[in-house]
């Protein structure tokens, strides 16, 4: 017995395999067995996973970069608590938290750091131009990297084995939110504003393809960055060919004072965005800018049926232990750290060469739906789930597939 146990130690404090540490703990000199007391069973090895997740928790949108922290936080307590198993150790997961502040070069930066230190698995990052670029970087490594918020179709069309996605893309958030406009809202001479980030003008784009199929005329198509205050300029503007409705492409912390210069100027239309607007601190930002039912936009998932009571538990637990509310995509971030663990224990192992090949064949009911990716690593079935604003609060309209 007692060479068994030696032999297993032994095994379990040597092993270490691509970036995963595996341990067993100590083994304390054993009290001799007494019929009283029988000899206690020795401690199960253990296996760290870091998981790696990136965010701008920093700077305009450090608001929905924390947001995503914290539901990536969530979801590394919650597999601890289960005590979850990988192979027949159980799993420490280790959160490795980096913020890329939406910077492009930072993200890339940031990404290095989390492949130098062995991560075995990255959520993130938030933004489409910080995803994108880094990407490559995870790609070479051959580590797992699901985005639960970067939209641009272009993530998961470069020909890389490790992007994966639970949300839906720009192509469905602007062509469905294109088509509403003209169908739903009766729009017929629109306007787009752009924040020319990989994001904003792809978004824009495929809305403005898709208003146009649908029979409306763009009257004007203006340009700004994430990082402006002052649209007075461009708004005068596109006020000049009468607009009734302006779509922006863009994040909420441009978009909310967008909103307050659209009233000074008394541009009177019906204001839409994609995700990147639709969260809850836009109504903050816009402060009594917002009128009823004048923004619609679109969140790039959404749950119906017996999926919605999941996403509602998941959001009062979130509230009752952050203290805030979900701003948007705290629910896709834990969804994504619980689609890595689900790989691993399917794999029986951490190590991303081993795991990979199962995060494609996932199948997963997480609290934000059904989770099963296509060949390029994005969600089957994605949904969008519109939203309106009525009292400062966001107020959901419809989902749509
Ligand atoms: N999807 C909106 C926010 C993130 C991004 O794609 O840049």
């Amino acid at each position: 017995m007692q060479l068994k146990w030696t032999a297993v130690a032994l095994a379990a404090l040597t092993l270490v395999a691509c970036g995963k540490k595996e341990e067993a703990a100590a083994p304390a000199p054993a009290p001799a067995p007494t019929a009283a007391a029988p000899a206690a069973a020795p401690a199960a090895a253990s296996v760290v996973v870091k998981i790696g997740h990136v965010g701008p928790t920093s700077g305009a949108i450090a608001h929905l970069g924390k947001d995503n922290e914290l539901g990536a936080r969530m979801a590394v307590e919650d597999l601890n608590a289960k005590g979850v198993k990988i192979g027949d150790k159980v799993a420490k997961f280790e959160l490795v938290a980096e913020d890329d502040a939406a910077d492009p070069k930072q993200g890339t930066a940031v990404a290095q750091k989390l492949v130098d230190e062995k991560v075995n698995g990255v959520v993130g990052h938030l933004n489409s131009g910080t995803t994108i670029p880094a990407s490559k970087l995870y790609s070479d490594a051959g580590i797992p990297q699901i985005s639960p918020s970067a939209t641009n179709p272009k993530y998961t069309r470069q020909g890389f084995k490790t992007t994966f996605r639970v949300v839906a893309d720009d192509t469905q958030l602007g062509g469905t939110l294109g088509k509403y406009a003209v169908e739903t809202l009766k729009g017929k001479n629109i306007a787009v504003i752009d924040d020319r980030t990989a994001y904003g003008q792809g978004v824009a784009e495929e809305f403005e393809k898709a208003a146009k199929a649908a029979g409306a005329t763009i009257v004007g198509h203006e340009f700004t960055t994430d990082k402006s205050t002052d649209f007075n300029a461009i708004l005068t503007k596109l006020k000049g060919a009468n607009p009734d409705v302006l779509f922006f492409g863009g994040m909420d912390a441009v978009g909310g004072p967008m909103l307050k210069q659209v009233k000074q100027l008394g541009l009177n239309v019906k204001f839409m965005g994609g995700d990147g607007l639709c969260t809850g601190e836009l109504a903050k930002l816009a402060g009594d800018a917002i009128g009823e039912d004048q923004v619609v936009c679109a969140e790039a998932g959404g749950v119906e049926g017996d999926y919605k009571q999941p996403l509602e538990d998941f959001k009062t637990r979130f509230k009752q232990k952050n203290g805030v509310d979900v701003q948007i995509y705290a629910p896709y971030v834990y969804d994504a750290v619980m689609v890595l663990a689900d790989s691993m224990q399917r794999a029986g192992s951490a190590d991303p060469e081993k795991y990979l090949p199962e995060v494609g064949k996932t199948n997963y009911k997480g609290v934000t739906g059904p989770i099963a990716f296509d060949e390029k690593g994005d969600i089957k079935n994605g949904a969008l789930t519109l939203y309106t604003y009525r009292g400062g609060q966001r107020v959901q309209i419809a989902v749509v597939r």
